[in-house]
């Protein structure tokens, strides 16, 4: 586990590791100058016109084009989500994924059933990419009965223990303890699950952080720092909010391994955490692995996004990760035109159909107001790992959400 002071890398490849790869200009400039205060131009994804080459994949053809549906059923329930809010249907804080759906899909699709996901509020996307039902995802939108947490969640906290899909954390940084205490669980174990914790790049200035980190290296623990840098945490730009702008850089301060990819370039992402999930089960160590990527809204559905440059929204969203995928597929001749259209429509059927199914649900009953409150017995007393439970048990079991 030996390092001399730099962070340990990965394997290297398209992703960028400790500084190299594809990095901008203005980031070049920062790497050569550790201090330095850039523009909010960092690397927003520089590359997504030319993403990875589908050409000579270990994957076979229908995953590479499942990664596409997967982005493209995240983009369209993101769009729907966002037009239920302003209809009303969806009431509390909503946090939307769109822009970042290459780097959930790489980042879920290199992950098996048995790991762990941990998030911030802004998780739609990665519980989809999870293959939870968009209906119960849905329905937990609308606040009802049938959504992924019985409607007592909502946006923010959506959870799946099947899925070992663990939250959707509303405090920044919240997750951060909690999934590095999951990968104590594993180690502790002599498993070989892995934890996945997803934050934003704000979340790296937190104290939770830093403590999380420092116990992640000392003790071995198989947990992957997910930092989605989106480039803004709520309105203020990562120059303005971190002294070492260049976030992965500041796993070296630990002796971690890290990488900063292309959050755009869904085959990068997916590449670059493949290496990491590799790194947490064969020698339990952690990573922070850093995606530039690019929200295409403001922070929340209710931001009007005004503190952003134009020319950086322009140029974030010119470089959409969904149409370049796309172009890709077809370059490859895996895809033609109207495939690509068939899986679209197929997307929006389920993406209506949830709206349906969330509609006709029922809302949670007054009666069970208390249940799974405080006072609730707690389903992990007896130290198992998280997800060994649904849950449901104090409340008539699996039976009584038919028989998930
Ligand atoms: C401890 C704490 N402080 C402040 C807030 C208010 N807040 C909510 S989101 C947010 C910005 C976080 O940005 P980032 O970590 O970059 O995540 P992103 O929204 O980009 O996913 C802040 C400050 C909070 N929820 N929790």
């Amino acid at each position: 586990m030996a390092s001399n002071g730099s962070a340990r890398s990965g394997s290297g490849g398209r992703a960028a590791a400790q500084g190299g790869g594809r990095t901008s200009t203005a980031s070049r400039k920062r790497n050569a100058e550790p201090n330095g205060h850039g523009s909010a131009e960092t690397d927003v994804a520089a590359t997504a016109q030319s993403p990875t080459s589908l050409r000579g994949r270990p994957e076979s053809r229908e995953q590479l084009i499942d990664f596409y549906r997967q982005m493209v059923l995240i983009r369209r329930f993101e769009e729907k989500t966002g037009e239920m809010y302003t209809r009303a249907k969806i009431g509390g804080y909503c946090h939307l994924n769109l822009g970042e759906e290459a780097t959930v899909v790489g980042v879920m699709s290199a992950l098996e059933p048995r790991d762990y996901v941990f998030t911030n509020y802004r998780e739609h996307g990665y519980i989809l990419g999870r293959g939870v039902d968009p209906n119960r995802v849905m329905a937990e939108l609308f606040g009802k009965e049938t959504g992924v947490s019985r409607g007592r969640g909502g946006s923010m906290h959506l959870f799946d223990a099947e899925a070992r899909f663990m939250g959707g954390y509303a405090i920044v940084g919240g997750q951060l303890p909690l999934a590095t205490g999951a990968a104590l669980t594993i180690a502790h174990k002599g498993l070989d699950e892995v934890v996945v914790c997803q934050m934003g790049d704000a979340t790296t200035n937190i104290g939770a952080w830093h403590e999380s980190l420092n116990i992640a290296q000392l003790w071995n623990l198989p947990v992957i720092f997910l930092i989605v840098n989106n480039q803004f945490g709520m309105g203020t730009s990562v120059e303005k909010g971190s002294a070492e702008p260049d976030l992965y850089k500041k796993a070296c301060a630990y002796r971690m391994r890290a990488e900063r990819v292309d959050g755009n370039d869904l085959l990068a992402v997916r590449d670059a955490t493949l290496r990491a999930v590799e790194a947490g089960r064969k020698d339990k160590a952690p990573t922070v692995l850093e995606a530039v990527s690019f929200r295409h809204r403001g922070h929340s559905v209710v931001d009007p996004d005004r503190y952003r440059p134009r020319e950086f929204v322009e140029k974030g969203r010119s470089h959409d990760p969904i149409p370049a995928y796309g172009r890709s597929l077809l370059d490859a001749g895996l895809l033609d035109e109207n495939g690509l259209k068939q899986i679209d429509d197929q997307v929006n059927r389920i993406v209506e159909a949830s709206v349906a199914f969330a509609d006709e649900s029922p809302e949670p009953e007054p009666k069970d107001l208390y249940v799974f409150d405080f006072a609730s017995e707690v389903p992990n007393i007896d130290r198992s790992l998280p997800g060994d439970h649904t849950g449901l048990a104090d409340i008539g079991g699996a039976a009584a959400l038919g028989g998930r």
